[in-house]
């Protein structure tokens, strides 16, 4: 879709004359540019998002979520001598003052363009992943003392694995598409797994593990690797920081960064759980978060992988059988492939479950 992005940034506190934007970045949720300034002959860019409201519906407290949280950050990295401008994300206001501006086509947002990084969508290395899982520690550790009752549920329910379950019969039962017969072997895959699938959240609800305020969507992605030191810089896409559990983005981080293949691979016979992978995010995040999971979080690593795993696999089936709603697919059928790579993975990583547990164990 073609958008004036001048009229746009012009409603923001951005200096400088409209230069060009340009569609930027691999979510699947949000739509992102990069919008090019050009500020008394100095170009710089920023980075503009559409908010996506279907999913997003209360902006106000997505944006105080994000608001809050990086004003947090930002005196925690101030404080260890690190660049709040760099290391957080910076909410660039609209002239009125508010977090977000609002037209017929959406809900925009601006932040600072952090430049001199990457975004990588799969690790080049164990150094990569140990420095993935230090930034994603960092982060729940430097959110320990944030007030999560302040914290809007952005999307009540997101990691409720159970929950997702039953929408998935849900959309089986209505198979509004058509499509259920050619998936009954997936649809059986998820099923079967019910009873393992509720572990984290019997475990939060009984208390055995701590509700925490955590990121919820920790993929290899959604970090900045600083250019100049190679190493993760920030952590980014703070939608879905809500009360949760550390198992969440630990799990889920291992679902898309530790996998021998890309989410959507279609050649299933390249994915699978690299164990060295697995090994270098579980120690940077251990030791980043500080000490702070508790035996019974670690105790159920393994099983939190395996969780997250069949969880995203069985988000991708449920909107395959929707008719594609949800994700931002690029392809006929391509939430079916994400759907296969991850039960694939969810497959291997059973077989595995005794090494992930030695692993993380030590
Ligand atoms: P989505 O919710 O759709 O995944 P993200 O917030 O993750 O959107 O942004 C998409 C991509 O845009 C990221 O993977 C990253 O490459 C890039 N990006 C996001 N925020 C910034 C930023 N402040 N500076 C530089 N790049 C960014
Ligand atoms: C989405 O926004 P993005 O692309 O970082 C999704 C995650 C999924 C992921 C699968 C708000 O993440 O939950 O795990 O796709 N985000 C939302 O790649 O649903
Ligand atoms: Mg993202």
């Amino acid at each position: 879709m073609n958008h004036d992005f001048k009229s746009i940034i012009a409603q923001f506190c951005v200096d400088g004359e409209f230069v060009r934007g340009e569609a930027y970045g691999c979510g699947h949720i949000n739509d992102t540019y990069a919008v090019y300034m050009n500020d008394r002959g100095c170009v710089y860019r920023v980075l503009l998002q559409r908010i996506n409201t279907d999913i997003f519906s209360d902006v106000d407290g997505l944006m105080s979520n994000i608001l809050g949280v990086t004003s947090h950050l930002r005196k925690k990295i101030a404080q260890r001598g690190g660049n709040p401008d760099r290391e957080t994300l910076t909410v660039i206001r609209t002239k009125s003052g508010a977090p977000y501006y609002r037209n017929e086509a959406g809900c925009w947002r601006v932040y600072m363009f952090i430049e001199d990084t990457l975004t990588l969508q799969s690790a080049r290395s164990r150094d990569d992943l140990y420095s993935c899982g230090s930034a994603f520690g960092a982060f729940l550790r430097d959110l320990a003392d944030y007030d999560a009752e302040t914290l809007t549920e952005a999307i009540p329910d997101f990691h409720n694995t159970p929950k997702r379950l039953e929408t998935l019969r849900r959309a089986v039962a209505e198979d509004k598409m058509g499509r259920a017969a050619e998936v009954e072997s997936e649809i059986s895959f998820a099923l079967s797994r019910t009873e393992r699938a509720a572990a984290i959240t019997s475990a939060l609800s009984s208390g055995a593990i701590p509700l925490r305020v955590t990121h919820n969507d920790t993929k290899l992605n959604n970090t900045l690797v600083d250019i100049s030191t190679q190493k993760c810089l920030c952590v980014i896409d703070l939608d879905t920081v809500m009360p949760g559990s550390a198992l969440y983005d630990y799990g889920d981080a291992i679902r898309f960064s530790a996998s021998t293949a890309p989410e959507d691979e279609t050649d299933l016979s390249k994915v699978g759980l690299d164990l060295d992978l697995f090994e270098a995010f579980t120690s940077g995040y251990v030791c980043a978060s500080g000490g702070s999971l508790t035996a019974a979080e670690i105790k159920l690593m393994p099983d939190a992988a395996i969780i997250m795993t069949l969880e995203c696999g069985v988000r991708f089936l449920t909107d395959y059988l929707e008719g594609d709603t949800y994700f931002k697919i690029h392809r006929p059928r391509h939430n079916l492939d994400r759907c296969r790579a991850q039960f694939k993975l969810v497959e291997d990583m059973e077989i595995k479950y005794n090494k992930m547990a030695d692993i993380a164990g030590r």
